[in-house]
């Protein structure tokens, strides 16, 4: 073995003797090849990685094909601008709550375990479409599969039932779980990178039933713990409180803007929003209209955030939520 080993590195190899699912040892594994510092030296444990990997890759689609093919019910394809993800308890209105923000009748009953399998809705916010994915409830631990579907998510909410003194067991046991599968809900997610041993997104601690008694006081009292770590609202879904300003932070923690398409000596196209990651140049905006325009852009004007309406700008202008752009190729 080479010395030069890093933590992450004994770490993926730890977490890939632990694994227990076919799931698990997977991405462990390819933890361990994408950590692995690669020369002459470390070349046949790169093979050995690397046959281990397709070994069990192949495992994995003899177990599938056993189940009749079925996909994993926990991947959900996304749709619209971003894809967000609930976590909860049983019974605390994950259901009521995606009901009421989107339109779609989901089944909400007043006894656990109502909700059996991941289910996708769309949320309107003003004229974009964000997915929403309603989830059967967490109990105990936090299932490989279910993690799986955060990691492959922008934002998750975690909501917490305020009617209850439970709800503080029920935020610190969420957190906790999803530490246990290497995710950590934060306000400002730092990037993936295979190096970095915990994955984090960015999520909004929902607390709901804000119409039940005491329930301000016990979000007064989740405040004091979780607000330096978490975006947090209190909610209630069956009174619908509080939920434009919900549906407001979702939209934020998606870090995403809008930017319109001006075509030379016509109208903007309002009604259709270019969504880019916030941070994104006029660069980036070429690229999202034709594949060949960054290669051949001459200039760019901006109406919005530039400094006059349709200022010429460089092609590294960074551009805000709402700027309208005619590129010049
Ligand atoms: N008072 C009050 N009750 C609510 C609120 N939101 C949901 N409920 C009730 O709580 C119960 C559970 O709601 P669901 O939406 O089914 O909860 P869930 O989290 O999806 O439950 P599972 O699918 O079992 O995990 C229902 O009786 C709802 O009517 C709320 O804001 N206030
Ligand atoms: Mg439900």
């Amino acid at each position: 073995m080479p010395a030069n080993l890093t933590p992450e590195y004994l770490q993926a190899e730890e977490d890939f003797r632990k694994a227990t699912t076919v799931e698990e040892k997977i991405e462990a594994l390819q933890r361990m090849l994408a950590l692995l510092p690669k020369h002459k030296g470390t070349e046949r444990i790169q093979a050995d990685l690397k046959r281990r990997l397709a070994k069990l890759k192949e495992m994995e689609q003899q177990q599938r094909a056993k189940r009749g093919g079925s996909a994993d019910p926990f991947y959900i394809p996304r749709h619209g601008a971003g894809q967000v993800v609930t976590i909860g308890f049983p019974n605390v209105g994950k259901s009521l709550l995606l009901s009421v923000l989107s339109g779609v009748q989901l089944e909400v009953a007043d006894y656990p375990y109502t909700t059996q399998r991941p289910y996708p809705v769309m949320m309107t916010y003003e004229n974009l479409q964000i997915q929403l994915v309603d989830t059967p409830p967490i109990v105990d631990e936090v299932e490989p599969a279910f993690a799986g579907m955060v990691r492959r998510a922008d934002e998750a909410l975690l909501i917490v039932d305020l009617s209850t003194d439970n709800c503080f067991e029920q935020a610190e046991a969420l957190m906790k779980g999803l530490e246990a599968r290497r995710l950590r809900l934060v306000k400002e997610p730092k990037e993936d990178k295979p190096e970095n041993p915990i994955v984090e997104r960015a999520a909004i601690l929902v607390g709901n039933k804000l119409d039940a008694l005491e329930a301000e006081e016990r979000f007064v009292l989740l405040q004091e713990t979780y607000r330096d770590r978490l975006a947090m609202i209190a909610v209630s879904a069956k009174e619908k409180i509080g939920l434009d300003e919900l549906k407001r932070m979702i939209f934020e923690n998606l870090r995403i803007i809008r930017v319109y398409s001006k075509p030379p000596g016509k109208e903007p196209q309002l009604d259709k929003p270019f969504v880019l990651k916030k941070g994104a140049t006029i660069l980036d905006f070429a690229g999202e209209v034709h594949r060949e325009f960054p290669e051949r852009l001459k200039y760019a004007k901006v109406w919005g955030s530039a400094e006059f309406p349709g200022q010429p700008v460089s092609k590294d202008f960074l551009l805000q939520d709402g700027d309208i752009v005619e590129l010049h190729v």
